[in-house]
């Protein structure tokens, strides 16, 4: 006699939820959250990417590892380190890939 089963495929998001190490595209999913909630955060249009346009706000300062950055310093961090393909513009995917 067969016991019921949990489907595999809900089993293992609950798993790898649990552990924080869902398998796929881009970190795992708490901190994709908390990566998300930063992205919104940087980009002030709200286009869905980020460009030199969302780092203009004067006087708004951006907390990078521990580190107080103006936003034109922060600009010039986040396309240093994030800008993969060097095309002007921060994809959420190319954010994923730099900070996880
Ligand atoms: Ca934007
Ligand atoms: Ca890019």
């Amino acid at each position: 006699m067969r016991r019921g089963r949990i489907p595999t495929a809900a089993l293992s998001l609950t798993a790898c939820v649990a552990v924080g190490a869902c398998e796929g595209d881009g970190p795992a999913l708490p901190q994709r959250l908390a990566l998300d909630s930063v992205f919104n955060a940087l980009d002030t249009d709200a286009d869905g990417v980020l460009t030199a346009a969302d780092f203009v706000e004067e006087g708004r300062t951006h907390r990078i590892n521990g580190e107080e950055l103006n936003a034109a310093a922060a600009r010039d961090w986040y396309f240093e380190q994030c800008d993969a393909d060097e095309d002007g513009q921060i994809t959420r995917q190319e954010f994923y890939r730099c900070l996880s």
